[in-house]
């Protein structure tokens, strides 16, 4: 990282102002991001990213992607007669060119504007999540209606067959000879796979549609401003045609875990009843008017599916021999499986409030 002349990728871009130092930003773990500031006042300062080409692939697709989908918030937020639309929505430098990224060898690059005067959370409370939650219904209301040809960046990202066949695909090679220590894991997954691979079966029959989705819905994807208020969605690379369970089920996910994703107490961990209502308030108040019966009567669903599936991702990746996610020690998938199981079960037993609470509100 250290020996990359940032000067050089810059100077690809239609930048303004004098740039005056470029470090570090954030604690992102897929892509590498940056600070650019710039000398002069009335310049903006800039985010430089490098894409994980690893995990993304298709950058060209991944960048259409997102530019289509920030000119369709723009125009969204220029029609509702909204103001101060630019820390709204980013955007993004177009390079001499005329792309919105730069691919030399050292990879590929893209900028965006600094949102001046927002911050983000790691945490959120119950009033926080309710604003997430109608912060997330809004973005995916907003994309609702977008005609342009948005591809899926990571292709069946969230399709529940294809992770589990991927789980499968490790146990039966074994690489690493994990397997017989994990039995009690994969029969947990293995005897709910039919009821939770639902979506994907419904989609087939046409009685569930895809949207596109943010796919990556954490509390520290959010910018807010100086009071706390909503401002915008960022960290879009995943924005993809999906179900619209991934944002309501993958925030839960993380907000409503009592512990973090790879706490070892897994007998500790907890669903957060307060949390959960909160967020499912402020995203049907936004959401329910493009929603069909069928998504609202799945959101129960949605609630188990995202702890299962990580769960399943989790392990697949401890039985490969940790080829996907960043670990700390040798253990840390399978802590983090155990984790992400017990959630499933604390969601399992809250199972009729949550389905009760849910259809008062629907
Ligand atoms: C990855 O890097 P991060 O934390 O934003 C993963 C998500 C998982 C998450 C689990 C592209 O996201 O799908 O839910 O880890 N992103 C990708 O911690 O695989
Ligand atoms: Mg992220």
């Amino acid at each position: 990282m250290n020996d990359i002349n940032y000067n050089a990728i810059l100077e690809h871009f239609k930048l303004k102002g004098t740039i005056a130092e470029v470090r570090p930003l954030g604690n992102g773990l897929i892509n590498e991001t940056l600070i650019v500031k710039t000398q002069e006042a009335d310049a903006p300062d800039y985010v430089l990213q490098r894409i994980n080409n690893a995990i993304f692939t298709d950058v060209d697709l991944l960048q259409k992607n997102i530019e289509y989908a920030t000119e369709h918030i723009r125009e969204k937020l220029q029609k509702a007669g909204e103001k101060d639309i630019d820390r709204k929505v980013l955007t993004f430098v177009q390079t001499d060119e005329g792309k919105t990224y730069y691919e030399d060898p050292s990879g590929f690059w893209r900028i965006s504007v600094f949102i001046p005067r927002s911050v983000t959370k790691e945490n959120v409370n119950p009033d926080s999540s309710r604003l997430c939650g109608k912060a997330f219904g809004q973005f995916q209301a907003m994309l609702s209606d977008i005609k342009k040809p948005m591809g899926e960046s990571i292709p069946d990202f969230h399709n529940m067959e294809l992770r589990l066949r991927q789980l499968r695909d490790a146990v039966k090679a074994d690489a690493v000879g994990r397997v017989e220590e994990v039995r009690d894991l994969i029969d947990e997954i293995e005897s709910r796979s039919e009821m939770m691979t639902l979506a994907e079966r419904l989609y087939r029959e046409g009685a569930l549609p895809k949207r596109i989705c943010h796919c990556d819905t954490k509390v520290n994807n959010m910018l807010f401003d100086e009071n706390g208020e909503f401002l915008c969605v960022i960290d879009l690379d995943t924005i993809m045609p999906s179900f619209i369970f991934s944002d309501y089920g993958d925030f839960l996910r993380t907000a409503a875990n009592t512990l973090p994703e790879d706490d070892p107490n897994a007998d500790k961990v907890e669903f957060r009843m307060d949390i959960f209502k909160a967020f499912t308030e402020g995203y049907l108040s936004s959401a329910s008017a493009f929603l069909t019966p069928i998504e609202i009567e799945m959101l129960p669903y949605a609630v188990k599916l995202f702890p299962y599936m990580q769960a399943a991702r989790f392990l697949t990746d401890y039985i490969n021999g940790d080829t996907y996610y960043r670990i700390q020690y040798p253990e840390h998938n399978l802590v983090r499986t155990r984790n992400q199981i017990a959630l499933l079960h604390q969601v399992e037993n809250a199972e009729e409030e949550i389905t009760d609470f849910i259809n008062q509100l629907g």
